[in-house]
């Protein structure tokens, strides 16, 4: 997210105490400061047990991450890291 923001500023003569006035604009640009968060703890799915590679699991609810920043800086993948065997 980018967030906007006006001042106004003022420059002041020392001797004469003439003064003029002029805006600044700020664009406050996102950070890559926000982890993804997964939307449970944990997930269950099903597979039958003569799978093969590559058979999909049915999960019950859908695997889902979100992240709190914005554009590319949100984007999520996943990959499995580990496991075990049943
Ligand atoms: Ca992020």
């Amino acid at each position: 997210m980018t967030l906007r923001s006006q001042l106004q500023i003022r420059a002041r003569e020392v001797e004469t105490d003439h003064v003029t006035d002029a805006t600044v604009s700020v664009n406050v640009v996102d950070m890559n400061d926000n982890n993804p968060q997964f939307s449970a703890e944990s997930y269950s799915g099903r597979i039958k047990e003569d799978s093969v590679r590559g058979d999909a699991v049915t999960m019950t609810t859908a695997v889902s991450a979100s992240d709190a920043d914005s554009g590319s800086f949100a984007n999520v993948t996943y990959s499995i890291t580990g496991g075990s065997d049943v």
